[in-house]
């Protein structure tokens, strides 16, 4: 049995992992870098290593040094969050070889899912509908077009190696698609040393409707219901929420049986999440699969009650899910809104700094996930969140109603954040309506005066 993690993460996950290890009786190891002295998890964890400087390369993604760490430790897995290696299957690969359980996924799954034209692939096997498209990686330009032209405008080029939104291109017709061909294929080259791309037809104004599944080793899988990510800016999603309200019962039965064959034919274990894209019709096509835990978990662990952490540390303990797809229930609805040291009015400026007054939310259905505190200072080095706020009740109503109260009581000084735009969008009819789609924020932001969220 596990009795000492490393935690491979910073900021509020690794808070989140701490706390969760606290209530098992599980003692916590910290690696922080020298940005980090002064954060949260590094003071709540039993130990602590720095383990280099303020870059991410020089410390967080440092396999090398955290996996000493471990050893000097002694711990006997380690929980690498979301971010840096999470999703490395080398990393994987390597704690598994030093004998230190990797809290997640065997790398085989990493590996497979990490190839987005296998992923797609393995699923389509699997008979979970995907988007049509090219079969896996296109050879030259030549036969992409033939492809473009057959699955006719527009198409959207998508790196192998990508993922997340990242190496995306979009064609309208012959003369675009070369040019944007071409971009993607260098950009892909670029960001990450593999050029190949694949085709697909695009989906215009699809919801982001994902699913999180739980895996034992033992082969049980099981799905906890679906999150609408819909709400996003250049692929950062912004707020979460559970259910969609766009899921039906027999949608979500549908959805679910999907989401939980696309996991074992990846012969999944652990948490994971299985990315769709849903049209207005009701058509959903498996996108990707992520295969770590996620920022927006809590809105599922609020909604179902099962408390996603412990349930990893419970599988990585090789033991079986204590519970079968008919206990998992949704009675409550849950929204997340992604706190940012972000200028909303400045085209979201990174606004890092020192933080003067913090006060956050709190009362009946209301959890902030936050590393933070008044007088911490946000390092210019890492991404810009700096909390969530998940607001819950019996009702989406009760749930937004609670959430616009919730950031109206929310105090950070000092520095800009993402606060008053979430107030906005709590008080934005379509948004109330439940009518977003992914092209919902930069609408918004279009007829929104930034004055308004300053
Ligand atoms: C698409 C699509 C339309 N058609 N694929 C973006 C993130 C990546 N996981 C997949 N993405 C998309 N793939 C086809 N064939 C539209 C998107 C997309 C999107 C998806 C989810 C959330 C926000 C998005 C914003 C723009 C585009």
């Amino acid at each position: 049995m596990i009795q000492k993690i490393l935690i491979a993460n910073r900021g509020e996950i690794a808070l989140r992992i701490v706390r969760a290890c606290r209530e098992l009786g599980i003692k916590t190891l910290a690696v922080y870098s020298e940005a980090d002295v002064q954060s949260l998890h590094v003071q709540l964890a039993d130990e602590a290593i720095c383990i280099g400087g303020p870059k991410s390369a020089d410390s967080y993604l440092r396999a090398d040094r955290i996996i000493s760490a471990a050893e000097i430790a002694d711990v006997d897995a380690i929980h690498p969050g979301y971010g840096f290696l999470s999703e490395n299957a080398k990393f994987a690969e390597q704690c598994e070889s030093c004998n230190i359980k990797f809290i997640g996924p065997k790398s085989k799954s990493i590996k497979l899912m990490g190839d987005k034209a296998i992923a797609k692939e393995t699923v389509r096997k699997a008979s979970v509908q995907t988007v049509p498209g090219s079969d896996g990686p296109v050879e030259s330009e030549a036969e992409a077009v033939k492809i473009a032209r057959k699955v006719g405008y527009p198409v959207i080029i998508k790196a192998v190696a990508g993922g997340g939104g990242r190496g995306m291109r979009i064609a309208h017709n012959d003369v675009s698609f070369a040019k944007e061909y071409h971009v993607a294929r260098n950009e892909a080259e670029k960001a990450f040393s593999d050029g190949r791309v694949y085709l697909e037809k695009y989906i215009e104004r699809p919801r982001h409707i994902e699913f999180q599944i739980l895996a034992d080793s033992h082969g049980k899988v099981l799905h906890l219901g679906e999150r609408d990510c819909s709400v996003q800016r250049r692929h950062q999603k912004l707020i979460e929420e559970s259910p969609s309200p766009f899921m039906t019962p027999d949608l979500r039965k549908k959805m679910g049986k999907a989401a939980v064959r696309a996991a074992e034919a990846a012969e999944y274990e652990n948490a994971g999440t299985i990315e769709f894209i849903v049209d207005a019709k009701g058509n959903f096509y498996f996108i990707e699969m992520n295969t770590r835990i996620q920022v927006e978990h809590p809105v599922t662990e609020e909604v179902t009650g099962i408390d996603l952490i412990k349930q990893q540390i419970h599988i990585a303990n090789g033991l079986e899910l204590e519970f079968d797809q008919k206990d998992i229930t949704f009675t409550k609805h849950a929204i997340e809104c992604r706190i940012n040291a972000e200028d909303p009015a400045r085209n979201f400026a990174p606004s890092p700094g020192t933080i003067g007054l913090y006060y956050s939310p709190g009362g009946h259905g209301v959890r902030v996930d936050s590393h933070v505190y008044s007088g911490y200072v946000i390092p210019p080095y890492y991404d810009s969140m700096i909390g969530k706020l998940i607001c819950f009740g019996a009702t989406r109503k009760m749930a937004l109603e609670r959430a616009y109260r919730a950031l109206s009581e929310y105090l950070v000084r000092g520095i800009k954040t993402t606060i008053p735009l979430h107030r906005a969008i709590m008080a934005d009819p379509l948004f109330i309506e439940g009518k977003a789609t992914t092209a919902y924020m930069e609408e918004f932001l279009s007829r929104t005066t930034p004055e308004l969220f300053s």
